[in-house]
C-alpha cells in the first residue's frame, strides 16, 4: 500500500511478535496475548512509535531544505525524544516545545527519562507552562517563527507527529508488516490493541488492516482523557491517509473504536489500576511499560479479557509502542516496586 511514497529508514526493520504466554495463563487462558514490539524498534534514543511515522516524513524535511526541527509535546513526551534523535541522526537541529500537559508533580518530572535524553541529544528545550490538548498550539506555531527569526529553516511537525500529511503512513506499514509476520505464523491474529491519544497509530492502524477488513478489529484504548477530540483526530487522519494510499473505499466514525474508560484519572496520570497492569506485565513477563500509554491501554487490554470482550480461542496482539522512559519521572510511585 506505501510503494509510492519515499521512507527514510529509522528503525531496524521489522519488529518482533512475542507470545506473552504467563500473562495469558494468568488471565485464564481463553484468549491468547502476544506484544508486537515497537519499543525495541530501533537504537535511536529507545525507539517507540514515532519512528515509524518519522521514516514517512523526513524524506519530505529533506526535501523542503529545512535545517531545524520543530515539534511540541508534554515534559515527557516520548515524541519528543524520538524527533530529537532522528534530527542528530540526520543532522539537522531541534526546537522542542515541551508543555506542561500532565497535573503530576514529582520533583525530577522535567529532569530525567525522555526530557534529559532530548537535552542529551542537543535539541533546544522550551518549557512552556499550558495544558494539555493534541490541537495545534500557538507555543509551537511561536517556536516555528522563532526558528525563521534566527535565520533558520524550521520543519513542523506537529504532536505526535499525527496531523501531519503523511503521519498515518507508518502504522499503514505496521499493518502490512503484521501480514506477513502472519503469513510465516501460520495464523491471523483477531484484534489489534493500541493506545490512542493524538490519534495516527491508531489511525494508520485503521487503514492497514481495513484493506483485509479488520478496521474495527483495531481497538483502541484512550490514554488521552478528551475522547471525543482524539476520536474525532482518528478519524479525520483515516480518512486522509485512507485517501493518500487510495484504499479505495470509506472510512466511518463507526470504524473507529475506542475504548474510553481507561484514562481516568488524567493525561499522564495513572491510577491504581494502571500500576496494577504495569506491575502485572513487568512480574510476568519482564515486560515493562508505562504510566502514560502503555501501561493504560495494557490495563485496557487486560479488563477487556477479563469481562469475556474477546470471545475465546481469540488471538490477540498489542501493539507495545515503547514510551518506557517516562516512568523515571514517576519514581515515588514505583519507589517500592
Ligand atoms: C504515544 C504518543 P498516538 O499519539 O499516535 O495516538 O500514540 C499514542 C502513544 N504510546 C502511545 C506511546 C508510548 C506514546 O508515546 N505520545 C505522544 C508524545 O508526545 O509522546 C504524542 C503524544
Amino acid at each position: 500500500m506505501l510503494e509510492k511514497f519515499e521512507r527514510y529508514p529509522l528503525t531496524f526493520g521489522p519488529t518482533p511478535i512475542e507470545k506473552l504466554g504467563r500473562l495469558s495463563a494468568h488471565l485464564g487462558g481463553e484468549v491468547e496475548i502476544f506484544a508486537k514490539r515497537e519499543d525495541c524498534n530501533s537504537g535511536l534514543a529507545f525507539g517507540g512509535n514515532k519512528l515509524r511515522k518519522l521514516e514517512y516524513i523526513v524524506p519530505d524535511a529533506i526535501a523542503a531544505g529545512a535545517d531545524t526541527l520543530v515539534t511540541i509535546g508534554g515534559v515527557q513526551s516520548n515524541h519528543t525524544r524520538q524527533v530529537a534523535a532522528v534530527a542528530a541522526k540526520i543532522g539537522m537541529k531541534c526546537r522542542l516545545v515541551q508543555e506542561s500537559w500532565v497535573p503530576f508533580e514529582d520533583a525530577v518530572y522535567d529532569r530525567v527519562g525522555n526530557i534529559l535524553m532530548s537535552r542529551v541529544m542537543g535539541a533546544e528545550v522550551e518549557l512552556v507552562d499550558d495544558g494539555f490538548d493534541i490541537g495545534i498550539r500557538e507555543s509551537w506555531e511561536r517556536a516555528i517563527e522563532d526558528v525563521k527569526d534566527r535565520g533558520g529553516h524550521p520543519y513542523p511537525i506537529p504532536a505526535g507527529a499525527s496531523v501531519h500529511k503523511f503521519g498515518g503512513l507508518g502504522f499503514v506499514g505496521f499493518a502490512e508488516e503484521v501480514r506477513q509476520q502472519e503469513a510465516d505464523l501460520g495464523f491471523r491474529f483477531d484484534y489489534i490493541v493500541v493506545c490512542t491519544v493524538t490519534g495516527s497509530t491508531h489511525a494508520g492502524m485503521v487503514v492497514g488492516f481495513a484493506k483485509d477488513g479488520r478496521e474495527r478489529n483495531v481497538i483502541g484504548i484512550d490514554a488521552s482523557g478528551t475522547p471525543e477530540q482524539t476520536h474525532a483526530q482518528v478519524l479525520d487522519i483515516a480518512r486522509n491517509t485512507a485517501a493518500l494510499v487510495e484504499l479505495g473505499r470509506q472510512i466511518s466514525a463507526d470504524d473507529i473504536v475506542l475504548k474510553t474508560e481507561y484514562a481516568y484519572p488524567a493525561y499522564g496520570v495513572p491510577s491504581t489500576e494502571t500500576n496494577d497492569a504495569i506491575r502485572l506485565c513487568a512480574r510476568l513477563e519482564g515486560m515493562m511499560t508505562d504510566p502514560v500509554y502503555e501501561g493504560k491501554s495494557a490495563q485496557g487490554m487486560i479488563d477487556l479479557v477479563r469481562r469475556g470482550f474477546f470471545p475465546a480461542g481469540s488471538k490477540v496482539l498489542y501493539a507495545h509502542l515503547g514510551g518506557v522512559p517516562a516512568i523515571n519521572a514517576y519514581s515515588y510511585i514505583y519507589r517500592n516496586g
